[in-house]
């Protein structure tokens, strides 16, 4: 009988950590070497790392792999790889690996939580409750419902069509615009995105990050929507633009916003706490545990399949 043997420890630079559970099971098996942002990698460090461990914030930059001759898979957590330099990755020989698909739910589940919370005012009815002016004041304002609206996406992919989904079950119409037309879906595509802004109630920008989609969604988008209308964003802050919405958003000639992604993170433009027809979260569409354990076994499982040399779970290039 022929016994598999382990395979070798490989030198991971750790750029982001996943759930303890994850760093331990990791730490078992391969050398981890904690990254600082601040320093260049030690000499030493630089010339065994085979894997960088990260996600979508820090990505991995053109000059960090520079620092690294012998690396060669970029293990993301997270879907998004913007902050990624692919390019440099192909280049160096390097194959990055993200997290598709288990993040899927919580992420659109997030959209729809964003919408319905700034449509019906949920912070406002939170503080009514709260601050004793349901007795003293009476009935809250009136607010707006989902069902018999129209609910616009801006890339209608996989997270894209959960949320279309999600809003279809509300009894929403469902339109979307992107590149080119999927035959496979039975919503009606508007290739213009202001004309898309112009037709829907809730416009959701759920696109890719990085320089291709940034400030896709411009003044003449956000002001088609107009000022009873709502913008979500579970994308990334770089696909809108900020100072334009903030401005729109200021003089009511947008409605609402719901954010969880913004341009500057983790410190968003302090303009974005003294509006009350937003609502925020704190780039947390994928942070619930049984979401992040899968993140986390995935990436796992993308560097046992390098470190075994069988082919890669999810691999981004090649
Ligand atoms: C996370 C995300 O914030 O997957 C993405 O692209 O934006 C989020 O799930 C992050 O990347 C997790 O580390």
């Amino acid at each position: 009988m022929t016994q598999a043997t382990a395979p070798d420890p490989l030198d991971i630079l750790v750029v982001s950590r996943l759930l303890p559970w994850a760093m331990d099971e990791l730490g078992q098996t391969h050398r981890l070497h904690d990254y600082d942002p601040a320093a260049p990698v030690p000499e030493d460090v630089a010339r065994a790392v085979n894997v960088v461990l990260t996600s979508g914030g820090p990505g991995l930059s053109a000059d960090l792999i520079a620092q690294l001759p012998a690396l060669k898979l970029c293990a993301s957590h997270g879907v998004g790889y913007d902050q990624i330099d692919v390019d440099a990755c192909t280049r160096a020989g390097v194959v990055a690996t993200n997290t598709p698909d288990v993040l899927t739910d919580d992420v659109a589940d997030t959209a729809i939580m964003l919408m319905l919370a700034a449509l019906r005012g949920l912070l406002a009815g939170d503080a009514h409750v709260r601050s004793g002016a349901w007795g003293r004041d009476g009935a809250m304002p009136l607010t707006r419902g989902a069902k018999g609206s129209v609910l616009g996406i801006v890339g209608a992919g996989r997270i894209g069509q959960a949320i279309g989904r999600r809003a279809e079950a509300m009894e929403m119409e469902v339109l979307y615009t992107g590149r080119s037309e999927k035959p496979d879906l039975n919503w009606r595509y508007v290739p213009d995105a202001v004309e898309l802004a112009r037709q829907s109630d809730v416009l959701v920008a759920a696109t890719a990050g990085g320089e291709g989609t940034r400030n896709l969604i411009d003044r003449p988008i956000l002001e088609a929507l107009g000022p009873a209308g709502c913008f979500v964003n579970i994308a990334r802050g770089s696909v809108v633009d900020e100072p334009a919405m903030l401005d729109l958003l200021r003089s009511g000639h947008l409605g609402f916003a719901g954010l969880d992604v913004f341009e500057n993170e983790p410190n968003p433009d302090p303009a974005f706490a003294s509006l009350s027809n937003v609502v925020l979260f704190p780039h947390h569409a994928s942070g619930t545990l049984h979401t992040r354990n899968a993140m986390a076994q995935l990436v796992l499982d993308n560097i046992a399949a390098f470190a075994a040399g069988r082919p890669l779970v999810t691999p981004i290039n090649g």
